[in-house]
């Protein structure tokens, strides 16, 4: 509660943004040269977002280069720590080793937070096969078997298989339509309820839940932020939105892009803890 009325107070007077702005965008001391090695130039989708070497994935083969990272959140006062990997779009030419990831990692679940295109402009490659249709992206096959949802967000159900191995999972994709990247969701309700989706579909899973946007810094960290957030709630634990911050920068650089994700997501945190938490959990998601 005495956390909730300092950052309402500092939302108000504005030291909570000012803070952010001041919090470092990089861990002081993280390297990431592998991103930079010359093979791996071209697995980057923006030149100015890296992953630090001692927290990024490392893919199981001798091309073991990903833009991606482990982001692990614990909850003070009890055993939960919700384990994510952040990562970029994937590419034309980094599908198979988006897949790979996924399946070395045993992840079961992931969440988009960008569309394809926006402006005009590629965010993200389609790196799943339309509904009930199979690709290949090298040694893994995707089935999409069904594709439902609404305006903000559409749930799509496939099977990942090891060709190699000749074994099958199952994996859930939940992707966010309506959050233009550097900006904000249209709205904040939406947001909570696909966040509280996550959640639900998390739980009594240990492996991470993959997460990307485009870059995979910006709405990836406002999903974390708020998911931490929640938790915390639920446990009864102060938030300290600038500590989340901090933990997910010290795993990922950059997360969080922009002053008004910040305010966003800080809004929600207090609108989640004003109206209750309880409530979507308990089925209002679901209208
Ligand atoms: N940041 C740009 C955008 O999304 O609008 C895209 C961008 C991507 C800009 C790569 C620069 C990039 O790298 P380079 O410095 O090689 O042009
Ligand atoms: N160089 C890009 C730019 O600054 O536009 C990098 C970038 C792109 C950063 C998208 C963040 C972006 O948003 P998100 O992480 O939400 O996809």
């Amino acid at each position: 509660r005495e956390s909730m009325i300092q950052l309402a107070e500092g939302l108000i007077t504005g030291t909570v943004l000012a803070q952010f702005d001041q919090l470092y965008r990089k861990k002081p001391g993280m390297t990431m040269s592998c991103a930079r090695l010359p093979q791996n130039i071209s697995k980057n989708r923006y030149r100015d977002i890296s992953p630090y070497d001692a927290t990024r994935v490392i893919l199981k083969s001798n091309e073991d280069y990903i833009n991606a990272n482990y982001i692990n959140m614990e909850i003070p006062s009890s055993t939960i720590i919700n384990q994510y990997i952040a990562c970029q779009g994937p590419l034309p030419n980094t599908c198979p080793d988006f897949w790979q990831m996924t399946w070395e990692q045993g992840s079961s679940m992931v969440v988009m937070l960008t569309t394809q295109v926006e402006r005009g402009r590629v965010k993200c490659h389609q790196y799943w096969p339309e509904p009930s249709g199979s690709s290949s992206y090298g040694n893994f096959q995707i089935t999409c078997h069904s594709e439902e949802g609404n305006p903000a967000y559409v749930f799509r159900e496939m099977t990942l298989t090891n060709l190699e191995k000749e074994e099958s999972r199952q994996l859930t994709q939940i992707q966010y339509i309506a959050w233009p990247d550097h900006g904000v969701p249209d709205d904040s309700s939406d947001f909570l309820d696909f966040v509280c989706l996550v959640r639900k579909k998390r739980a009594g899973r240990e492996e991470p839940v993959v997460v990307h946007c485009s870059a995979g810094i910006g709405r990836t960290g406002v999903l974390i932020t708020m998911e931490t957030a929640m938790c915390l709630i639920e446990c009864n634990q102060p938030v300290y939105p600038l500590d989340i911050v901090r933990t997910m920068r010290d795993q990922r650089a950059m997360m969080i892009q922009t002053p008004s994700q910040y305010r966003f997501v800080c809004e929600a945190i207090l609108k989640v803890y004003e109206e209750g938490f309880i409530k979507p959990l308990q089925g209002s998601l679901h209208k």
